[in-house]
């Protein structure tokens, strides 16, 4: 979801927090949104989604980010989830291995079903727990590099690079968004006004007629 309108906001973008149960991602929502942190889990809060609007190289950019509500425990989050959403928040616990080794299967689920240039940012959360550390930073920063993601370590609890990591993510989004926008512009003021384009006659194409009739 990334719509442009008039007031209140530019711009709404969608971002979608996943990986395994119990890694901090409904904290690190709380965090963000409301600078609230829980020590009970609860697997779910039962929010879809929460917003916080912020400014954006001098945008008003309004993030909209959704929670799983406890679906991650069943592997049942649906395509729903990600449909529209520009950015992921892919959460890891650094103190649980296994929260790590999952994050190629929870990659594997974005290429399934979100828009392919969705922007990714790799969480090891509970950096506050350094005492109890099974995933190395090297480790987690190879495997960014390897797949081509941007990666921190959080402490929702501690308030630790939360701020941070969204800001990233929202400003890659805005300036891939903002990219696309000045290359359609560009490619729309590279046609002379007034010049009739004939699709009718890209015969090789294989559209002809497809879409439009002369
Ligand atoms: N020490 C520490 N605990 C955390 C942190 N983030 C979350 N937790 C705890 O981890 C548990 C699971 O958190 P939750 O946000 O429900 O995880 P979710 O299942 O991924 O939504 C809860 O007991 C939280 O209090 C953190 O940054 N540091
Ligand atoms: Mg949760």
């Amino acid at each position: 979801m990334a719509y442009k309108v008039d007031h209140e906001y530019d711009y709404l973008f969608k971002i979608v927090l996943i990986g395994d149960s119990g890694v901090g991602k409904s904290n690190i929502l709380s965090r963000f949104t409301r600078n609230e942190f829980c020590l009970e889990s609860k697997s779910t809060i039962g929010v879809e989604f929460a917003t916080r609007t912020l400014q954006v190289e001098g945008k008003t950019v309004k993030a909209q980010i959704w929670d799983t509500a406890g679906q991650e425990r069943y592997r049942a989050i649906t395509s729903a989830y990600y449909r529209g959403a520009v950015g992921a928040l892919l959460v890891y616990d650094i103190t649980k291995r296994q929260t790590f080794d999952n994050v190629l299967r929870w990659l594997r689920e974005l290429r399934d079903h979100a828009d392919s240039n969705i922007v990714i940012m790799m969480a090891g959360n509970k950096s506050d727990l350094n005492h109890l550390r099974a995933v190395s930073q090297e480790d987690a920063q190879g495997l960014a590099e390897s797949e081509g993601l941007a990666f921190l370590e959080t402490s929702a609890l501690e308030a630790i690079n939360i701020e941070k990591a969204f800001q990233t993510i929202l400003l890659d989004i805005y300036q891939i968004i903002s990219k696309k926008a000045l290359a359609a512009q560009q490619a729309a003021s590279s046609v002379p006004q007034g010049t009739t384009i004939n699709v009718n006659n890209m015969s090789d194409s294989g559209t002809k007629g497809a879409c439009c009739s002369s």
